[in-house]
């Protein structure tokens, strides 16, 4: 196959519910949309789902923008492939910038599945129909509220709640939440906020009688030795998210034991072709995984739905209905969860949703478009 057009669309959509997080308020998140067309005007859509500012990676949407419109679209048009676990060789030259990489790389995904008309989640070595649907809970106000938002979601159904903590928020709120919901799947993710002072090591050991599911990445990303020494004295499994960006991060990982379960992010890992390598080496080592978010718009969140589907993503996926975020989505129809099941759509092929153009360009604040 060969692209010939590429369009980076900048889309911003409203958020259903502000969200909080250390520095700001958000109302709103722009995510960048790749579109690629080959030759016969066959189109592939891809998302680039990262955050506005530099704090879960360090790259952001201006970085993302940048990238992608001054290397990775140059790279790719015109290059040559028959399989899409092949693309990335175009920009196999750039280093890092994962998220960015992503977007393309599934524009690819999308595009060549499309045109073979097979669905998406059977082009990566899916198996599953249905996919089960998890949620993540933001740091509260307060215990009260915490409790409040989890019993809404356990009422829509979701068999698993993960609660996101930070030194002085974590032994409270989770014996609070434990205490009301005695036997639900409940895990904890502290996207890194914790050392090995001795305080914090307190907290940690005292989350491990609270029968958590997980502690997902405990420690600063880079620190595989603190989360291998955390993990010899736990009982709870330590999952890893920002810690494992590539394969090489994950035998490692594997190699001095800083983790037993593995958070595989299309975005994180730089597209679906290296979600797959990781979930397949994850399961020749026998670890579980499952597929994180980054409230991804429909195109990104139907990757991960088509990507959870393969037999290693044996624990519930952060892939919950568009609709916690967006009051519409961009693609039709909106990826929905039902009790916490969410299809996988084996009857269509490429993405299984079609992306409403008319809506994405309404919504678009930038736009570029690069051609052969
Ligand atoms: O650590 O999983 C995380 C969102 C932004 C940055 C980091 C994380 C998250 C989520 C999103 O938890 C979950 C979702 O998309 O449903
Ligand atoms: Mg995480």
């Amino acid at each position: 196959m060969r692209i010939d057009r590429i369009e980076l669309l900048q889309v911003r959509l409203p958020l259903v519910h502000e969200f909080e997080t250390s520095s700001h308020r958000k109302s709103y998140l722009e995510h960048v949309l790749v579109r690629v067309e080959d030759a016969g005007g066959a189109v592939g859509w891809g998302e680039v789902a990262s955050p506005s500012g530099p704090f879960y990676a360090a790259e952001t949407v201006e970085t993302c923008w940048t990238i992608g419109s001054a290397y990775l679209a140059p790279a790719l048009l015109g290059a040559e492939w028959e399989h899409p676990a092949r693309a990335s060789v175009a920009w196999e030259k750039v280093r890092g910038n994962e998220f960015a990489k992503a977007g393309f790389d599934m524009a690819c995904w999308s595009l060549w599945s499309c045109a073979e008309g097979v669905p998406l989640a059977g082009a990566l070595g899916g198996e599953r129909r249905t996919v089960v649907a998890g949620v993540s809970l933001g740091i509260e106000p307060g215990v009260d509220a915490l409790v409040e938002q989890v019993r809404r979601q356990v009422e829509a159904g979701y068999p698993r709640v993960k609660l996101k903590i930070a030194p002085g928020w974590d032994v409270e709120p989770v014996a609070a939440v434990r205490a009301e919901f005695p036997d639900l799947a409940l895990h904890v993710d502290a996207n890194g906020a914790y050392t090995e002072d001795e305080d914090h090591l307190v907290a940690l050991r005292a989350l491990d009688g609270a029968g958590l599911t997980m502690i997902e990445q405990p420690f600063a990303p880079r620190d595989l030795m603190a989360s291998a020494r955390l993990q010899a004295v736990l009982d709870t499994p330590v999952c890893l998210d920002e810690s494992i960006v590539d394969g090489h991060d994950l035998e490692t990982a594997l190699a001095v034991g800083a983790g037993r379960v593995l958070n595989i992010k299309v975005s994180r890992m730089g597209g679906l072709t290296a979600a797959v390598a990781a979930h397949d080496l994850a399961r020749e080592h026998g670890v579980p995984v499952w597929c994180g978010g980054m409230h991804e718009f429909g195109v990104g969140r139907a990757a991960n739905v088509a990507l959870s589907s393969l037999p290693g993503f044996v624990l519930p996926s952060d892939v919950s209905g568009s609709d916690k975020y967006y009051a519409r989505d961009v693609v039709t129809p909106p990826i929905r969860a039902d009790h916490g099941n969410v299809a996988v759509p084996w009857d269509t092929p490429g993405l299984g949703h079609d992306v409403d153009e008319d809506f994405v360009r309404a919504h678009a604040v930038r736009t570029h478009e690069g051609t052969r």
